[in-house]
């Protein structure tokens, strides 16, 4: 990245009236969060067709909470890093809707850790695929906290609901789960109406997550990208930062 890129990238966002920001794994990378596809991918070690799906929860839900149990306790201890602060900063002053694939809450935690006694509520992300520390009831749908530890030894020990006592899962979206409506719909109308599509670590690969820059470049928007490696968007990009996020946004966004 030189500083003509950054120059460059910087001048597209500060002529920005309305920025939507597209945020993947790599974003949460330097917090120590593992990526999906990366070299220490989550998904290296398990194939998503394993375990990130509604036939993988049937065949075995002991081996799925296993996996998500093993995942609170690793994104548990991270935190936020300079990316994220930056990002939530930025929303924080108006004109910028965030919108996250991720399911490691790390741009809430740096939305109210940046917003202090202020209101957060500009820089909480729409969730895409869900929270991963958050259950939902397999049967009335009842939605609950889910921080502590998971005992997956047996059936008799997973998680069940407060209400009716069914089986918990994991509220994340899955592969061949359709995604929530109302996020879809808010993240794809704040895109179509931005002059600006900021995209930051992600692979770009995930649908119909990876079609939201598109609707900012099919109204005449631009898209800015923030990823060390080439994507399938890069060739779409106006601007293109090969750098890590936490290096990279708080000097675009500073
Ligand atoms: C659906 C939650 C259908 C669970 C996840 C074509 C069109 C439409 C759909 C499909 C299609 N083809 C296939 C599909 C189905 C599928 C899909 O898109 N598959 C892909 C693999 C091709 N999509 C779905 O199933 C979706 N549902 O389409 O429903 C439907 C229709 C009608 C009726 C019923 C159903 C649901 C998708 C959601 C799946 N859930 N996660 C969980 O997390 O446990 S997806 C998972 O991948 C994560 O959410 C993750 O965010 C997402 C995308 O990955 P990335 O975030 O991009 O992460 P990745 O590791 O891939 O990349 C990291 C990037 O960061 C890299 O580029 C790297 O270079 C960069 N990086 C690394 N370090 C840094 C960095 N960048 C910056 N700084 C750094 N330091
Ligand atoms: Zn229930």
């Amino acid at each position: 990245m030189t500083p003509g890129e950054l120059e460059g990238a910087r001048a597209l966002l500060e002529g920005a009236r309305r920025v939507v920001a597209l945020t993947g794994a790599g974003i949460s990378a330097e917090s120590g969060v593992p990526t999906f596809r990366g070299e220490d991918g989550l998904w290296k070690s398990f194939r998503p067709e394993d375990l990130a799906t509604p036939e993988a929860f049937r065949r075995d839900p002991l081996l799925v909470w296993e996996w998500y149990g093993w995942r609170r306790e690793k994104v548990g201890a991270c935190t936020p890093n300079a990316g994220h602060l930056a990002l939530a900063r930025r929303a924080l002053g108006g004109g910028m809707t965030l919108v996250t694939q991720n399911v490691d809450g790390l741009h809430e935690t740096a939305a109210r850790a940046v917003a202090g006694a202020a209101d957060p509520e500009a820089a909480l992300p729409l969730e895409l695929h869900g929270a991963l520390f958050r259950n939902r009831c397999t049967r009335c749908a009842a939605l609950s906290e889910g921080r502590g530890p998971v005992d997956a030894s047996c059936l008799e020990t997973l998680p069940r609901c407060p209400s009716c006592g069914a089986l918990l899962r994991p509220d994340v979206v899955w592969f061949g789960e359709m995604l929530d409506a109302k996020v879809l719909q808010a993240s794809f109308g704040a895109a179509a109406a931005a002059d600006v599509c900021l995209v930051v670590g992600t692979s770009s690969l995930v649908y119909p997550a990876a079609s939201i820059p598109l609707a900012t470049l099919e109204r005449g928007g631009t898209v800015v990208e923030v990823n060390p490696h080439e994507t399938p968007l890069s060739s779409r990009a106006r601007a293109v930062l090969r750098g890590p996020a936490a290096q990279v946004l708080p000097a675009l966004l500073g």
